[in-house]
């Protein structure tokens, strides 16, 4: 059994989060994760508060596990989905793609953990400052909204800059990387790619078909135009996006315009076509679609082994 300081405060047997994945991280996913023991996480994503207030309720049907709330800092609907966060108080709320320090005080007022995305150090200080109970530092291998710096390198550097715990997120979907996290000073890992191939997750089956097909160099950056960059599978989508990107003719509202509602396509429609099928690096390493139980614990017998024979290669 692996425990760290997250699975104490936290009350769940694995240290694992299920990333926050705009129109993946449903209360079906998030509750069966919570439910194998890791912490499942429902994405607000870009929709309103309504949507995430039904999910809540959803997810604690099925569950009574503690879960948390993904609050992407980019929707237009923030504010409200801020406000019912610390009026539903799940246990944990993480954020991503931008700096959460408006909401914290009220989160942190009504007993929720709030653990923020980060892609620097810098950020992560200024989190710890306004009372992060953690961060996840994820590197530029995972999927979506990404950083520069890949997991390797942000991993260490933002275990030193910080005291609060720190969980390791992008490049995550097996034991091996769960061992090399904590070899680099984190606590625990957030998986997001390797979760969208669960059972339980209600992508279409094309995405998640596409994702197990996926080989080491089957992802791609668009967006770094705009200042957004994304990492998401190729695809016809992503073709035609960076033909546009590096064409000098296309303005940067027309290019905006391009990615409006293709990740819907991609994971309720599962169109291959216009779909942009966000995943991260780790897709290579995801084989199959099985359950959250057992994506979770072949991860965790594989990281324990690794870790308890470490010893045997110092001599
Ligand atoms: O947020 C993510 N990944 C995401 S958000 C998202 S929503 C979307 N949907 C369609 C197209 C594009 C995006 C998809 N994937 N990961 C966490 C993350 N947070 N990565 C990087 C950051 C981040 C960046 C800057 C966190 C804080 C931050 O602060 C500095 C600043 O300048 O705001």
């Amino acid at each position: 059994m692996i425990t760290s300081i997250i699975t104490e405060a936290l009350g769940i047997t694995y240290p694992i989060f299920q990333g926050g994945m705009a129109w993946i991280s449903e209360a079906q996913l998030a509750a069966a994760v919570s439910n194998a023991g890791g912490l499942g996480i429902i994405s607000a994503m870009n929709l309103d508060a309504d949507y995430l207030r039904g999910q809540i309720k959803k997810c604690r049907e099925l569950t009574d596990k503690p879960f948390g709330v993904n609050v992407m800092l980019m929707s237009p609907h923030v504010k409200d989905v801020a406000r019912v966060c610390a009026e539903e108080k799940p246990a944990v709320v993480t954020t991503g793609a931008g700096l959460p320090t408006a909401y914290m005080k009220d989160w942190i007022q009504a007993g929720i953990k709030v653990i923020p995305v980060v892609p620097s150090t810098a950020v992560a200080r200024l989190v710890e400052r306004a009372g992060a109970f953690a961060v996840i530092a994820e590197g530029g291998e995972s999927g979506g909204h990404v950083g520069d710096l890949s997991t390797m390198v942000l991993v260490p550097q933002v275990v030193d800059a910080v005291k609060i715990p720190v969980l390791a997120a992008g490049g995550i979907a097996d034991g091996r990387g769960v061992a090399a996290a904590y070899m680099l000073g984190a606590v625990g890992v957030q998986c997001g790619t390797a979760f969208l191939c669960a059972t339980e997750c209600a992508a279409h089956d094309h995405y998640k078909q596409k994702v197990v097909a996926a080989k080491d160099i089957d992802t791609v950056v668009t967006g770094k135009r705009l200042n957004h960059a994304v990492r998401s599978l190729r695809s016809p989508f992503t073709r035609r996006y960076i033909d546009k990107e590096y064409d000098p003719a296309t303005s940067g509202e027309e290019l905006e315009n391009l990615g409006i509602g293709a990740l819907r396509k991609a994971a309720v429609e599962g169109d291959l076509e216009a779909g942009c099928f966000l995943a991260g690096q780790a897709a290579a390493l995801v084989k199959c679609v099985q359950p959250a139980s057992k994506i979770i614990e072949d991860m965790f017998v594989e990281a324990e082994a690794l870790l308890k024979g470490a010893a045997a290669w110092v001599k």
